[in-house]
């Protein structure tokens, strides 16, 4: 049985730029939902391996083929999930520290500029998804979209920054203004948590 991390701040703590009652039920309802649905799913095929979940989707040929859809739904709900609250905080930390600062300005010229890339990919982005921050497999960063819950890993790709793109993260405030949750986004990130992922994966 698969659990997700206890959510590390308050519900309120991002407000203004993500309300109350929208973090409550992200993290209660839906990324609960996720796990409970893997949990439900790996039950039924009595899966017993002990896998993390990245483990699990690089071993996913190793399930019955008519379950991987919908487990790979699911377990890329809740990893997804985990990373988009371990990506933000209260704490004002939305400057780039420790090598990923020096990353950023040597691949994207400057924070600004890389900045500006994150918002214009996440803009660019159709439905429901993702905008990450990636290590690819030659130790680069990279900006990439998916689609409904695909995780990174399923390429091979580390992910450690993760924005979430579906209307569920942003309409109870920002209605159709996503572009507006977007930007505020910034002002939430936690470049601290985001480093120490890049640290660890590096
Ligand atoms: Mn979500």
């Amino acid at each position: 049985m698969y659990d997700i991390p206890s959510l590390p701040y308050s519900y309120d703590a991002l407000e203004p730029y993500i309300d109350e009652e929208t973090v409550r039920i992200h993290y209660e309802l839906h990324h609960r939902g996720y796990l409970n649905k893997l949990n439900n799913l790996l039950n039924k095929i009595s899966f017993q391996k002990n896998y993390t979940l990245p483990e699990l989707i690089q071993h996913i040929d190793e399930l019955p083929i008519e379950e991987r859809g919908e487990i790979l739904f699911n377990a890329g709900g809740v990893l997804n999930h985990n990373l988009y609250w371990q990506s933000m905080s209260p704490l004002k930390n939305n400057h780039p520290v420790g090598n990923l600062s020096r990353a950023i300005n040597e691949q994207f010229g400057s924070f600004e500029n890389f900045k500006n890339e994150f918002i214009r990919q996440a803009s660019l982005m159709q439905g429901s998804g993702y905008t990450f921050l990636v290590i690819n497999t030659g130790g680069e960063l990279e900006i990439i979209n998916t689609s409904n819950q695909e995780t990174p890993y399923l390429y091979g790709l580390i992910p450690i920054m993760a924005l979430d793109l579906w209307e569920h993260a942003y309409y109870l405030l920002y209605k159709n203004r996503r572009n507006e949750y977007i930007n505020n986004f910034f002002n939430v990130v936690d470049f601290v948590e985001i480093n120490k992922l890049y640290e660890e994966n590096i």
